[in-house]
């Protein structure tokens, strides 16, 4: 089929579709819903393979949930605030508003050219002023019910620049684009209180239960429940107590040591007057606020000079010290360190000769032959050196200690979570301005309700670095709405995962002007069914789950899990080479030859490397755009969907593609022949027909029904093999007679109907060719008739003493005597026995036959 006749198809549906709009979709209680999302891709300029296959993957399910008799919402829009488009703006001079706009444009038209069954009427672009207002509002409600709240907190600063960094623009403990090594500084920073729902969120996962385990589990270890128990030690100093949290207070005896991190608040004062210990400070604080880079740094620790009183050893004194391991936002700030049972403690020990006795003997030791050097021992046994609770096992011992601590008054048990509010402030221009404004007077005042949105100032320049917003000569000077003095305006922006915190409820109600209706949210809530990359399995699946029950709580709507179903798809993969110099070459560079991969201009030797995910910068990439135009979206769909299960990875080769486009090409043969038949979804009687007829009406039937179950459980790999089955059976049969053909038309037509959610432009010419009603995007999923389902004949398998002698067809479910007697008189059974009478038969009914003798 020649590629331009396929393309000229391609767009001709394209347009249908649009001038039909026959993806729009609309409240109708009548049907059910189902509403199948893909996560909004960023808009950085062009599609790319990774977006290819998400979008198909839920191209499939729309279709085919449309043929099924679902009322489908279908959307897709832009997640268009970031630091890209930032820094489009300082490499290139463009502002980051028509650098989005463009790359939406462009890449809206990319998306039309994979024939996706969007509603494009509900698209939406998180950078438009009527779609971040809603956020700004829905931000003051939180602010109001107390899920929303101001605090110092630390950010990574890069002192060159003299701007705050994300954890992505530190590289290697530096500023990505200054070099400069990263400084933590406090800041005041706004917060969403995700903590409240820490238990709420973990409960939770229990009930998601069409969400992939792995994800489930990434969620679960990230909200990082521990129990555990708080404790204070008292200074031998002076009034002052060090309050820790420990998951192992029943290994209080063989405490040797307090750690404090470097901005525990007693650091900070003990620190004021004394130079040495600031200097160590500032030194931890140079690391950067990431955990991984805390968690890599060799432990070092600084000691203060004080020391705490044991509270269970009389005259047992423990050092104070301040340790760059310990992590001022979890628990409380402040460690006791056991260097015998936790691997970090015996490393800071060790450095600092610190005591280390063993207070935990495994079960299988004797306790004076169990001594620690370098390996902590964290597994069961019984406590030891512990005074009266020796003896005890681990969990016995923590509820001894729990008990004793909270009889002294000074301790008690305590529940502490990895996951911390979540920081939304950004100090970035291209983002969602926080809609606070400060007065001296009145202090934290939000902006009304009439001031709603407040909008980015457009007049920015990128010349120097910082905030933009901060140095804008006009935008952040304001009155204040309470008093009317002069007053400033928060010139920080949200986090962006603020907008795809909320996007999905965006669609379901456009145009509404309170951000969405609970109408449309009780009817079309939660997602039936997302899909996206597993690189968002925590923080945007979490926020999201965060954001829906904070605004239930807010009176938004009654919901708390936003995705019934979750598929996460794996990544496209592709070889890759380099040429002799060692540079990494495009797929388009080389070709194949009898002896190996060679530079397609000039022959000369490459090395082929690894398959892997698609990347710029090894080159191994196929631009989507190019295959749509060599061969057809139907043909990227299809391949897209061929090779591998969604959640495997997907290798990309030319010769599958190939395969694909063949397939696309034998389909169009069809088209162009087809006839109209009137009536052809109707199901044929199977009396007098001819036995090849029959055979393409069951090997029909058959498809369909094994399509329907495998895309029901995104076994898209499995469709596409069946499809092939189901041509080979279309194109082995010749119909003869006039019932021939109706048979024939039968099996074209519904082969349109389970190809299309694949591969929807050839299946719409098909569908029309054949006098289809309609469009195929409209059509029902083919009836099957069960009777067509049921082989009748199954090939049983005879053995002669256990060894496979001959095969035959006997009826599905024969009795077991006419099994018997069906064996016996086969010829190669008699040959077998040899002369000799069978002493048993025994009969695995549809299986096996063995015959002993
Ligand atoms: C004494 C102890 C003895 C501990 C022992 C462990 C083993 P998870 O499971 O992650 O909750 N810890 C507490 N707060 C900390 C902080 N802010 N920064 C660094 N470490 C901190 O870990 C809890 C354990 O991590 C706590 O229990 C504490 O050390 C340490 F044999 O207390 B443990
Ligand atoms: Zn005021």
């Amino acid at each position: 089929m020649a590629k331009n006749t396929l393309t000229g198809i391609e767009q001709k549906w394209q347009k249908i579709w649009d001038e039909k709009r026959s993806f729009s979709a609309s409240i109708d209680t009548s049907k059910p819903k189902y509403y199948v999302l893909e996560m909004l891709p960023y808009p950085s300029g062009r599609i790319h393979m990774g977006h290819v296959r998400n979008y198909t993957l839920g191209d499939v399910v729309a279709r085919y949930k449309r043929a099924k008799g679902f009322n489908v919402l279908h959307p897709m829009g832009w997640d268009a605030f970031g630091l890209p488009a930032e820094n489009a703006a300082l490499e290139r001079g463009l502002h980051p508003a028509g650098w989005t706009y463009d790359n939406i444009e462009m890449m809206r038209g990319q998306l039309k050219s994979m024939g996706l069954s969007y509603d494009w009427d509900r698209e939406v672009a998180t950078c438009a002023p009527d779609y971040f207002q809603h956020e700004q509002k829905m931000f003051l409600e939180f602010l109001k019910a107390g899920l929303a709240y101001r605090k110092e907190s630390w950010v990574n600063w890069d002192p060159v620049e003299n701007t705050v960094l994300a954890n992505e623009q530190v590289v290697d403990g530096c500023g990505w684009r200054s070099g400069a090594p990263v400084e933590r500084r406090q800041l005041s920073q706004w917060f969403l209180k995700i903590s409240a729902y820490a238990d709420e969120l973990l409960d939770a996962i229990e009930t998601l239960d069409r969400w992939p385990d792995r994800v489930r589990i990434m969620q679960h270890n990230w909200i990082g429940r521990s129990e555990g128990a708080h404790l204070s030690f008292h200074l031998t100093s002076g009034a002052e107590k060090i309050d820790v949290f420990t998951t192992r207070p029943d290994t209080l005896h063989g405490a040797s040591f307090i750690a404090l991190s470097p901005n525990h608040p007693l650091a900070t004062k003990w620190a004021e007057d004394n130079a040495e210990m600031a200097a160590f400070i500032s030194e931890c604080n140079a690391l950067g606020t990431s955990e991984a880079a805390i968690e890599q740094a060799e432990k070092r620790g600084f000691h203060t000079g004080n020391s705490v009183k044991h509270p269970l050893i009389d005259g047992h004194e423990l050092p104070v010290y301040i340790a760059n391991f310990v992590l001022m936002d979890y628990g409380t700030g402040a460690i006791f360190g056991c260097p015998a049972h936790d691997q970090r403690d015996l490393d800071f020990a060790n450095k600092y000769d610190l005591p280390v006795l063993p207070v935990v003997c495994p079960d299988d030791a004797q306790q004076q032959d169990f001594s620690i050097t370098d390996t902590a021992y964290s597994g069961p046994g019984r406590l030891i050196n512990s005074a009266e609770w020796d003896g005890l096992s681990i969990e016995a011992g923590k509820k001894a200690a729990i008990k004793v601590l909270s009889d002294l008054g000074i301790g008690e048990s305590k529940i502490t979570y990895r996951l911390r509010d979540w920081g939304v402030s950004r100090q970035r221009y291209w983002g969602c301005p926080i809609p606070i404004i400060y007065c001296d007077d009145c202090g934290t005042v939000p902006v009304p309700d009439d001031q709603l949105p407040v909008e980015l100032p457009e007049d920015v320049s990128f010349d120097q670095p910082g905030n933009p917003l901060e140095r804008h000569p006009s935008w952040k000077f304001v009155d204040c709405p309470s008093c009317g003095k002069a007053a400033r305006r928060e010139t920080d922006t949200f986090d962006t995962f603020f907008e795809s915190s909320w996007y999905f409820l965006r669609y379901i109600d456009p145009t509404s002007d309170r951000g969405f209706s609970p109408e449309a949210a009780a009817y079309w809530m939660p997602v039936d069914q997302y899909i996206g990359g597993v690189e968002h399995a925590v923080l945007h699946l979490l926020y999201s789950r965060f954001f829906t029950r904070a605004l239930s709580a807010t009176g938004y709507l009654k919901l708390d899990e936003p995705f019934a179903g979750l598929m996460t798809q794996g990544m496209v993969c592709h070889q890759s080479f380099k040429d002799a110099e060692g540079n990494w070459l495009f797929p388009n560079e080389v070709a194949k030859t009898a002896d190996g991969w060679v530079k397609a201009d000039d022959n000369s030797p490459v090395q082929a490397g690894r398959v892997e995910k698609m990347s710029k910068s090894k080159r191994n990439v196929v631009d989507p755009e190019h295959i749509i135009q060599a061969y057809g979206a139907d043909t990227a769909r299809l391949f897209m969907m061929s090779d591998s299960p969604p959640e495997r990875d997907l290798e990309w080769t030319e010769s599958g593609v190939e395969g694909a486009h063949r397939f696309i090409s034998k389909i169009a043969r069809y088209a162009e022949q087809a006839g109209k038949i009137d009536n052809f979804t109707a199901i044929p009687a199977k009396d007098g027909l001819s036995d090849d007829a029959l055979t393409l009406l069951k090997a029909t039937h058959r498809s369909v029904h094994q399509i329907g179950i495998d895309i029901e459980r995104f076994a898209f790999n499995r469709c596409v093999a069946q499809l092939h089955m189901l041509t080979n059976a279309i194109s082995d049969f010749k119909p003869q007679s006039e019932d021939d053909h109706k048979i024939y038309a039968h099996a074209l037509g519904a082969l349109a109907v389970v190809l299309s959610p694949f591969s929807p432009h050839i299946s719409e010419e098909l569908w029309q060719n054949l006098g289809g009603e309609g469009l195929v995007a409209d059509a029902s999923w083919p009836a099957i008739e069960d009777s067509l389902l049921v082989d009748d004949e199954v090939t049983v398998a005879v053995q002669v003493n256990g060894k496979m002698r001959a095969k035959i067809a006997l009826p599905i479910d024969c009795d077991k005597d006419k099994a018997e007697a069906a064996a016996l008189s086969l010829a190669e059974v008699a040959k077998h026995l040899d002369g000799r009478t069978p002493k048993r038969v025994i009969v695995v009914p549809n299986r096996i036959i063995n015959v002993v003798g």
